[in-house]
């Protein structure tokens, strides 16, 4: 793939000697942590074809788009509402960091101890590794937790940025002002892409995101099989690729591979032993190639069945209402879609345990594995509730606070090992 788009990269603005160290380093992770995996569907082939070109096939295409007069917008957060960016032409890509990058760089602008996502996403800007971000034509920050809508501030100063004011609450004044942010986004991307939201491309795209997220939640649904049909890290793959794939193609993949899935839980086919211990994952986000936990949860014996996760149920959960006929009615029900995502930067934030213990149910899952990002203060907080009223319900829970580093891996071996082997003995 290299020679093939080295003078695409140059063009974007890569740093070539450093994109080549990252191209170095990710497709063995890969190899090890996804194609080494036994029984995967033969409908995976897909995903780890887009994961092998995702800076090359992919970039092509959306530069080929660009000088077709159309937009890349980059995002941080599942708040942002895609609808919109795709309804005036332009794509739409998630940019959370999942890997450590240019450390000593990062921390020449934010503190050693702030949470790894946000040094991440600032590392990949910095370093010029990233193709998608070096493309975006604008990124889209939120007001969500205090680390990142400082850190906005900071990547302000080297791309452009339009910051969304997320409210903290969900009463009526926060959802008027979320609705005025939703219609202000809309103005800031009519003028970036020169159209103007029309009613039918509006709701064509709110059918087409619908339809991505109709495919993953047939995709959870099928992993509710026993014995599971699909991995716990082929599924967070396929979420974290919905950030980044075509909508369309995404959800058409997404519906094959679930066609072969649904075979295989009729056969009673599985990708371990009827009765392997199933765990539920909760917390922060898993931004690629964040495999980490997952990776050694599998590696354990266990199988991830479900992700309440923003690459999980947080994405892909709820769908927005497509009646209205005019484009402040559309836009009235996308504002609607997603105030309704949980995410623990929210006071009160009930819905969320409530989801937790739904979710924990549906998946008859024999534990939860509460996954906080370092220095992350709203998921580790909010912990203390999921884990009372999780154990209150019967269900063990793993509390594992980690970063993207390696140096805890041998550790969160030991203390998953424990876990499973308590849920075994129950
Ligand atoms: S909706 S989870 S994507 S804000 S992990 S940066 S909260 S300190 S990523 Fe998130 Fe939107 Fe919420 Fe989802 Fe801050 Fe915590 Fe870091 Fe986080």
């Amino acid at each position: 793939m290299v020679d093939d788009y080295r003078q695409m990269w140059q063009e974007i603005g890569l740093d070539l000697d450093a994109h080549d160290g990252l191209l170095a380093v990710l497709p063995p992770l890969y190899g090890e942590v996804i194609i080494g995996q036994e029984k995967r569907p033969a409908r995976m082939a897909y995903f780890d074809e887009f994961f092998s070109e995702i800076h090359g096939r992919r970039i092509k295409e959306l530069v080929g788009e660009k000088a077709r007069g159309g937009s890349v917008v980059g995002t941080f957060c599942t708040y942002v509402p895609e609808e919109i960016i795709l309804a005036l032409g332009a794509s739409a890509i998630g940019l959370c960091g999942g890997a450590d990058v240019a450390g000593e760089e990062v921390e020449k602008y934010l503190p050693r101890n702030l949470c790894p996502l946000i040094k991440s996403s600032l590392g990949f800007k910095l370093a010029k590794i990233c193709p998608y971000t070096e493309l975006a034509d604008i990124l889209i920050g939120e007001t969500t937790c205090d680390g990142k809508k400082k850190y906005y501030e900071i990547l302000g100063e080297h791309k452009d940025v339009y910051v969304m004011e997320l409210p903290q609450k969900k009463n009526e004044g926060d959802r008027a002002l979320w609705r005025d942010e939703v219609a202000s986004l809309s103005v800031v991307l009519e003028e970036l892409t020169g159209h103007e939201l029309e009613p039918d491309k509006l709701r064509e795209a709110v059918g087409v995101v619908n339809d991505k997220r109709r495919a993953l939640l047939r995709l959870a649904e099928v992993r509710k099989a026993d014995p599971p049909v699909i991995s716990g890290k082929d599924a967070l793959l396929i979420s974290q690729m919905a950030f980044f794939d075509e909508p369309r193609r995404f959800a058409n993949k997404v519906n094959e591979l679930c066609g072969e899935l649904e075979k295989r839980t009729a056969a009673g086919e599985g990708v371990a032993e009827k009765g392997a211990p199933r765990i539920l994952m909760s917390g922060c986000p898993m931004a690629i190639p964040n495999w980490k936990l997952p990776h050694i949860v599998e590696s354990s014996g266990a199988v991830v069945v479900i992700e309440e996760l923003c690459t999980g149920t947080r994405y892909y959960e709820n769908l927005v209402d497509d009646s209205a006929e005019s484009v402040d009615g559309l836009l009235d029900a996308i504002a609607d879609r997603y105030l309704d995502i949980d995410c623990a930067v929210f006071t009160p934030n009930e819905p969320r345990i409530e989801n937790v213990l739904r979710l924990a149910s549906d998946y008859r899952v024999d534990g939860v594995i509460y996954y906080a990002l370092m220095y992350c203060a709203p998921y580790s907080v909010e912990s203390y509730k999921v884990r009372r009223e999780v154990e209150s319900a019967g269900v063990p829970l793993l509390y594992v606070e980690t970063d993207y580093g390696r140096a805890d891996t041998a550790q969160l071996s030991t203390r998953v090992n424990a876990f499973l082997e308590m849920i075994k003995g129950c």
